[in-house]
Parts: C-alpha cells; structure tokens; sequence
C-alpha cells in the first residue's frame, strides 16, 4: 500500500515539476502587433500540490486530492523584485474565487505560485466571492488591488438563488503578501465591476475608471467605461461618473465593456485595454480592443482602432464560459516591451508579448470604426490606394 503511495506521490510530483519547467516558445505567426505563445502561462494544474493533496499516508491512503482546483484565469500583473507577477482569480471545485501570486523570471514561462494564497481581510459584510484585481503601483506609494466582491441581493426572494450584486472591493498592499482592506467603493450606480485605479492623482484627487451596471450581468441603463474622482482612498465615494468609452450599435462592444489594467503613460497619450462583449446566437463574446487617452486629459479619447485587438482563438475558445478573452493585467518593462496577461474562456492565462511602439502605432494608425459596413469598404480602398501609390501592393 504505502509502496503504491508513494509510486503516485512520485508520478504525481514529476508531473508537476515537468509543467512548472516547461519552456514556452513563440507561435510562428504573428500579426505584427503582438506575439502570442505555444502554451497557457498559468493553468488549474499550476496550483501547488500542497494546496491540494493531503501527503500523509495514514490519513489519505489513496492519495486523493482533496480540495480541487477549477481554473485560473483573470490575473492582475505587477513587475515586482526583477520578477513577473501575477495575482490569479484561483476558482475552485466550490466555485468560490480567492487570489494566488505567481511569479515567473522571465514572464513567458516558469511561473510557479507562492506558497499560499493571499489572505484578503473582509469588511463588515462579508464577501461571498472576488475576483479580477487590477493592482496598480499608485504615485502615493501603495500598490492597490481593486477587485469585484460579489453577495447574494439582500432583496432576493428565497427561491432566487442567482440574484446578486457586484461592487468594487479595494485593498492595498506594499509586499503583495499582507493586505489592508479599505472599505468598499460606493457610486451612484447599483452595481459595479471592472473597476480600476488611475497611476497618477488627477487634480489632486484619486482616479477610478468604472463600470455602472444595471444588474448582475446586464449592464442596462449603465455601460461604458466610466471615470470617477474620489478623495480618499480609505474613504472611497465617488459623487460624479463620467462615461469615457462608451457601448455602441454593432461593434465588439455593443453590450458592455470594461476597462482592463491600469493605462500605460506614453509620450503620445494613455493606452487602454478593455474588454468588449456582444451579443450572438451561441452568447456573449468578449474580445479585447484599445484606445489612446489624452495625456493631459484621461476623459478624452484621442484614438480608438475599429474592432478588437484580440480575439479567443483555437484552444481559447473553449472553456468554461466559451468564447471570451478578458485582460486585467499585463507588465511594461523599461526598455518597453509590454507582456499582455490575458485570460481564455474563464479557464487558464495566456501571455501576448509586444512593445510600448507597437501598441502606440497600433493604436493611432489602424482605422477608427465608422459604424456602417460602406466605411470599412472605404478603408480598405485607402490602403490598397495607398500602397499602389507607394509601390509597394503585393498579389
Ligand atoms: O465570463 C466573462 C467575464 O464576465 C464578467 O465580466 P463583465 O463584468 O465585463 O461582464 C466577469 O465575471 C469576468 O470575471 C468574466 O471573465
């Protein structure tokens, strides 16, 4: 019997040793704005062992795993001590989401989680369930992680177990290992996801990009990517929203959006990643799209490039909730690459490698989205035009 045990133990550690080691190499196609990777960054089989397995052989004889992970997926990111970080959604068997860091040398492979996950204080009423942190390295020296903390609508009836409402939980940290909560974000609108903290103070005051929402999924009356000022982090109310990025008929982002990480300064602007949702016949797709804010003036959208930047493909497409790509975190080093973390159908993450230079002329020189399918005709005719002109068309 123990000769069993440990048999599996030693399968069982191998296993996970090879994952944790695997190299991952760049796919060969690329479309010249981002490179994607041959394998997910951080997976359900990426969590420790000893978060999962009891080792001792007189009380788990048959070496069962006795608390299951489901996925990992919806980190923020933070490049921290020379390494790359990512604060994971960790979902497990009982669908309840905690946050886990896990480091990596280089950001493309090796990341492996910390020993334990992170402890979140709770407020005074208690979250059911949190996820998608966007950490953001704030100018008043505090790393903040700004997360959906999710209970069920005291005014559900009891027969409704699906009713819930969504607000923006905040805590802020300078090691990543012990957090102070801070009391939850209050708006005017009824629920709140997808809300992140601005690097810098604007006018002297906090910046929060938000999402108002109607309901639990739908975002209703609300939408858009909103901007809020608040005057103390530990006291956090914002008065006035403003909608920066709005939703839109026929496009990627018709039924919600959200705004992905904290924007990334540049000498042209701000850039953005956010998430778009649509309807279709099979449900809802998100996909990411970017836009370029004011550098002066982060209410203002100066660029925007038509439709998405990123879409789930092969793999992606499939998981959990399918058809969906979602970012909350990615990494700029100083000599400008930028590592994009991004999620595949609520299931496992993904890593997209790219520079600041891509990004800023992806993002001012692919045509803005007219609205009306003779428009997007009228682009394609530019650039043929254009590279006849040039000299340069190909077959
Ligand atoms: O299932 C897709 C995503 O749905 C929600 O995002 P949004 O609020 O923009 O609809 C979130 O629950 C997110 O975690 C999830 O990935």
């Amino acid at each position: 019997m123990i000769q069993d045990f440990d048999s599996k133990l030693t399968r069982l550690q191998d296993k996970y040793a090879q994952l944790l080691s695997r190299p991952n190499t760049p796919l060969a196609d690329s479309n010249g704005v981002y490179q994607r990777y041959q394998y997910p960054v951080l997976t359900a089989a990426h969590a420790p062992l000893n978060w999962r397995y009891d080792f001792n052989p007189q009380t788990n004889p048959f070496l069962m795993e006795r608390i299951g992970v489901n996925a990992v997926f919806n980190a923020g990111a933070i490049k921290w001590n020379n390494k790359y970080l990512m604060v994971a959604r960790v979902e497990g068997h009982d669908r309840k989401s905690f946050f886990a860091v896990a480091e990596s040398p280089n950001g493309i492979d090796n990341f492996a989680f910390w020993p334990y996950p992170i402890e979140m204080p709770e407020t005074d009423s208690p979250d059911v369930n949190i996820y998608d942190m966007r950490l953001t390295q704030h100018e008043d020296g505090w790393i903040y992680g700004l997360f959906c903390t999710e209970r069920r609508d005291p005014s559900a009836p009891a027969h409704d177990q699906s009713m819930a409402i969504a607000a923006c939980g905040i805590a802020r940290t300078h090691d990543l290992v012990s957090w102070e909560r801070l009391p939850d974000l209050i708006t005017k609108s009824a629920q709140q996801r997808n809300v992140v903290l601005h690097p810098e103070f604007v006018d002297g005051k906090y910046a929060l990009y938000t999402r108002p929402q109607d309901s639990f999924i739908n975002a209703g009356t609300g939408g858009g990517i909103g901007l809020g000022l608040c005057a103390d982090m530990a006291n956090p109310v914002i008065d006035h929203e403003v909608i920066i990025d709005n939703k839109n008929y026929h496009t990627v982002y018709e039924a919600k959006n959200g705004q992905g990480p904290a924007p990334i300064k540049t000498d042209q602007g701000w850039l953005h990643l956010a998430h778009g949702v649509r309807n279709t016949a099979a449900g809802l797709r998100y996909v990411l799209y970017m836009f370029m804010t004011d550098a002066n003036d982060i209410t203002k959208v100066t660029h925007k490039p038509g439709g998405y930047f990123l879409a789930p493909e092969g793999d992606e497409r499939i998981g959990d909730v399918s058809n969906v790509v979602f970012c909350n975190g990615w990494v700029k080093d100083d000599d400008g690459k930028v590592f994009i973390y991004y999620a595949s159908s609520d299931t496992r993450m993904h890593v997209a490698t790219t520079t600041v230079d891509q990004l800023v002329d992806y993002v001012m020189n692919t045509p803005a989205d007219e609205f009306r399918s003779a428009a997007s005709v009228k682009a394609i005719y530019k650039l043929v035009d254009h590279n006849q002109q040039a000299g340069v068309a190909v077959k």
